[in-house]
């Protein structure tokens, strides 16, 4: 993917200081209106804080769409114990690639949106779990918190009254996709092995350190600046009733520019691979994913869908993370989906039987379906296989794990019977579908 981030000028709100000079610096983000919206909230009481960000129809980023302000809201009346923001910016999620950019480009906004979310909640330690991968964005985001702590906008003594105190730590984890769970993340921030948790208690009755704890993606958390500094109008008139405001689209894959685009939800595919410069000279769109590899992919019949959360849900798929990966026609999708497999399986924490299980054996069919040397049954098996993970499974990485095999079966069928007798490669050459 190029480093280039490709900005749409509709309405840069995240990305609005990629393009500056230094923009991951404290002086550039304040001369952008930065830190403004944390001077309001902190004039406000913080259940109008919440109730802002409620009426904004906020919608979590990280995945699974549950509106934030909601989230904030089911938190116990305070006890006089510790309450905590956790931050999920354990990024994963094949294809997905928007969180790393914002903490690189503009990790002020993850502050701001940090301090504003804890003064809101009552929270006064506040945690970032991130990918341990990802040692440039552990330094960056070290240092705006760092800088942000200087100017004493985070720390001891905030607000008008220098009443509130804000502790923020920067956690690197040990890199496993589990760990974006949101429940694993919570063990694995607490020093335990990485595994989901049953749920309820949901974090926000019993969290980290079975305290109260509110959970939200990066881009969530970055969100709320601008709607606390703008208002709640400024925010509703961007994208559509039920799915409000502006989002990071990462358009990867087989386009002439990949990037990120921010745009109101609700811009459609079609859009946003024209403003990406098309698909690659002399080739057609073959499939796409709305949001990873987890959500099922959708063909051209889809390209005019708008990417929103009912809208696309109608389609058959989720919206998710916005992970827009694009395919064309030199694209073997049993090989892609075999790879996606791969790393289910690797993934798989083992905790439950249909996932830790049925992950592997899902990876073996797939292989010899690849290989061309699959059987007449494989088909009927991988289904099969598929159709015993997705609800039996202990978390959604299982159910994730069925989803590219059902939805590859069922738009290019013809491609897996032709894995009993021809390889992937034959079929569909390396060299034709290499996109860097
Ligand atoms: C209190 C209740 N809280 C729900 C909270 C819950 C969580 C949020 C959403 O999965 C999806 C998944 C992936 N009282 C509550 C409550 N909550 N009911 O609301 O919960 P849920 O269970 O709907 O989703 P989830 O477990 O957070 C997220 C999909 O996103 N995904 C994303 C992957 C993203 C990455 C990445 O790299 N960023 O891994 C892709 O498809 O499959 O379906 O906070 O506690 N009654
Ligand atoms: Fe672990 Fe997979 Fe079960 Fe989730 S579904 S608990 S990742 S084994």
């Amino acid at each position: 993917m190029s480093r280039q981030f490709t900005v749409d000028r509709l309405s840069p709100v995240l990305s609005d200081i990629w393009d500056a000079e230094r923009p991951w610096k404290l002086d550039t983000y304040r001369a952008h209106g930065g830190y403004a919206g944390l001077e309001r909230a902190l004039t406000m009481a913080p259940e109008d804080v919440i109730g802002e960000v409620k009426a904004s129809g906020l919608r979590g980023r990280g995945g699974a769409g549950f509106p934030a302000g909601l989230k904030w809201s089911f938190l116990p009346a305070p006890d006089g114990g510790p309450r905590y923001l956790v931050v999920n910016a354990d990024e994963s999620e094949p294809g997905t690639c928007k969180d790393i950019p914002l903490m690189l480009a503009n990790p002020h906004s993850l502050v701001e949106g940090v301090a504003i979310t804890s003064y809101a909640m009552g929270g006064h330690h506040a945690f970032i779990y991130l990918r341990g991968e990802t040692v440039h964005v552990y330094r960056r985001l070290m240092a705006a918190v760092r800088e942000a702590r200087e100017a004493g906008l985070v720390g001891k003594g905030m607000g008008p009254n220098r009443d509130f105190d804000l502790e923020i730590t920067v956690h690197a984890g040990a890199g496993a996709y589990i760990c974006g769970e949101e429940t694993a993340l919570l063990d694995s921030l607490e020093g335990l092995r990485g595994q989901p948790r049953l749920k309820p208690p949901f974090p926000a009755v019993a969290g980290l350190y079975a305290r109260p704890t509110v959970l939200n993606n990066v881009e969530s958390i970055a969100s709320v600046p601008g709607i606390i500094a703008n208002g709640v109008d400024w925010f509703t008139a961007m994208g559509t009733e039920k799915s409000a405001g502006h989002a990071l689209f990462s358009v990867s894959g087989h386009v002439q520019n990949p990037g990120q685009f921010e745009a109101p939800l609700g811009i459609t595919m079609r859009e946003l691979i024209e403003m990406a410069g098309g698909v690659r000279e002399g080739h057609r769109l073959k499939f796409w994913t709305p949001g990873g590899s987890s959500t099922p992919i959708l063909t051209e019949a889809e390209l005019d869908v708008p990417l929103d959360y009912e809208s696309v849900g109608a389609a058959g798929s989720m919206l998710a993370t916005r992970a827009l990966m694009v395919f064309d026609d030199t694209t073997s999708v049993v090989r892609v989906i075999s790879r996606w497999t791969d790393f289910y399986a690797h993934e798989s924490c083992g905790k439950c039987t249909p996932c830790r299980e049925g992950t592997y054996w899902m990876k073996q069919v797939l292989h010899r379906l690849e290989a061309g040397e699959g059987m007449q049954s494989d088909i009927d098996l991988l289904l099969d296989v598929a159709g015993n993970i997705a609800g039996r499974s202990f978390c959604a990485l299982g159910d994730a794990s069925a989803v590219p095999i059902q939805s590859g079966i069922k738009h290019f069928r013809s491609e897996f019977e032709a894995g009993t007798s021809t390889p992937a490669w034959e079929l569909f050459p390396y060299e034709a579908s290499a996109i860097f």
